[in-house]
């Protein structure tokens, strides 16, 4: 569970949402670090969800969280080698911190319950709970793309971390692409035999359902809390503020894989291309810090206070900023609120798993006069959300005239746009997500039982 002065991440978001539905208990980092041996897990329930939060050390968060979890493995699984970092030393802290969480769960669980485990950080819970003697269906989901082969084996520990994957029961990813690429590691190290037909595959005595489980939002949330969030001051207030002109927005966490510094520099082509758009349109782009003490998000985090600072410069006017860029963290509905304010929202990471933003914003549109998506192909969401204005986020050029067309588009085809995209959303939303998994889950036991979650 993330701490309240981090922004909540799209797996917090996510996973949160659908246990409160299921009920359950969640296992996970507090956020919280000490200098001494983590004691027994703080637990707490609210809205029929029991949280169960253990405290890492100081060095642990070190050398496990900054170090190979966000340091090495992030950047590998999003294709960003120049940007990793591999320590034999930080390798170890994630073997031990895997195995301190492993024997902290154990005790909370009991005989029927299916346990799911989310996302990079603790790809060995799952064999390290078996080595315990752990029985019951242990799923895995992760969160973000997982590289093909030729680039996971740049990774020391490789033939480790898919070993570790065949542990479980039911292996989850976002996209076919990530399924690929994972069939891609276990041709590699079992041979091709061990893919069968079915999603299934086989390792030794075991088999593990690989498949593919792209995560949904909670559509008539997000639209009930968009549209009341248009009555809100703070909405109102940043709608005044426009002066009658056209809103461009993106929300991201200020992470490297999300294409800020493209992005702005699109923008900067943009307003240079078409010239005749220079005080008609404000971007506002939110990008609350994330992962502050790894070096990667401090040079970027310059780079972006450039650029903008380069296009107010050059562009700005005394009654017009032509880029606000924000590092705070906003209440969720406020976010859906700006979203639906927005006549663009521009989504266009470098590579993402899926994007739960632009899924957002689709959402939170209204339907009789919807915004349009700009979105990048290489984030997940856009293998279901193949109408909007799809993107190469590292061509600028094409992002700028993707902008203008944004601006220029007329309402019929705005509207056909964002039917098709709202109607694959509400198919797939966040309950049929987890549903999906879960069933799998049960089916590879054959049986029903409580959800646990160590995320
Ligand atoms: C990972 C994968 C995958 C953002 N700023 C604030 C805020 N947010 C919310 C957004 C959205 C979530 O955080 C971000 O989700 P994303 O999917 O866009 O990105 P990641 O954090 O990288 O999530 C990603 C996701 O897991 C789920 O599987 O889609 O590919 O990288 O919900 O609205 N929320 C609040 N304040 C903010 O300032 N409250």
């Amino acid at each position: 569970m993330p701490r309240k002065s981090t922004a909540p991440g799209g797996l917090a978001v996510g996973i949160l949402n659908a246990l409160k539905r299921t009920g359950g208990l969640w296992f996970g980092w507090g956020g919280e670090t000490t200098q001494h041996e983590p004691g027994e897990p703080d637990i707490h329930i609210r809205a029929g969800v029991t949280y169960a939060t253990i405290e890492l050390r100081q060095v642990e968060y070190e050398l496990y969280y900054n170090g190979y979890a966000n340091n090495l493995l992030w950047p590998l699984f999003h294709y960003f080698l120049r940007d990793m970092r591999y320590s034999a030393e930080e390798r170890d802290a994630y073997e031990n911190v895997n195995r301190i969480f492993a024997q902290r769960l154990l005790p909370l669980l009991q005989p029927q319950d299916l346990v799911w485990v989310h996302d990079y950080h603790l790809i060995p819970l799952g064999r390290l709970l078996r080595e315990s003697g752990l029985r019951q269906p242990i799923g895995f989901f992760l969160h973000i793309p997982f590289p093909n082969i030729e680039m996971l084996r740049v990774l020391p520990a490789y033939a480790e971390l898919l070993r570790d994957l065949t542990h479980y029961d039911v292996v989850g990813f976002q996209t076919e692409n990530d399924l690929r690429a994972f069939h891609s590691g276990i041709e590699h190290l079992f041979g091709h035999e061990a893919i069968r037909a079915d999603n299934r595959i086989r390792v030794g005595d075991r088999l593990l359902h690989a498949d593919v489980f792209p995560i949904g939002v909670d559509v008539e949330a997000i639209q009930s809390q968009a549209t009341a969030a248009m009555q809100t001051d703070v909405v109102k207030r940043m709608v005044d503020s426009l002066m009658s002109r056209a809103l461009m927005v993106g929300v991201d966490r200020l992470d490297y894989s999300k294409g800020l510094v493209e992005r702005f520099n699109a923008y900067q082509q943009f307003l240079e291309t078409y010239p005749e758009n220079r005080g008609h349109i404000t971007y506002i782009q939110i990008a609350p810090l994330s992962r502050t003490d790894v070096r990667a998000y401090a040079n970027m985090r310059q780079a972006l206070e450039q650029v903008a600072g380069r296009t107010n410069g050059r562009f700005g006017d005394t009654d017009w900023t032509p880029i606000r860029y924000l590092n705070r963290n906003f209440p969720h509905t406020t976010l859906l609120g700006f979203l639906r304010a927005a006549n663009v929202g521009i989504v266009t990471p470098l590579r993402d798993g899926m994007n739960l933003v632009a899924k957002e914003f689709v959402a939170a549109q209204d339907p009789d006069n919807p915004g349009v998506l700009i979105l990048s192909t290489l984030a997940g969401a856009a293998r279901e959300l193949s109408t909007a204005l799809l993107v190469n986020p590292y061509d600028t050029r094409t992002v700028s005239h993707a902008m203008q067309a944004a601006l220029e588009m007329p309402l019929p085809e705005r509207r056909e746009r964002h039917t098709a995209m709202l109607e694959v959303l509400r198919r797939n939303d966040l309950s049929a997500w987890a549903r999906r998994f879960i069933d799998a889950l049960e089916q590879s036991a054959g049986m029903q039982a409580h959800v646990r979650v160590a995320g």
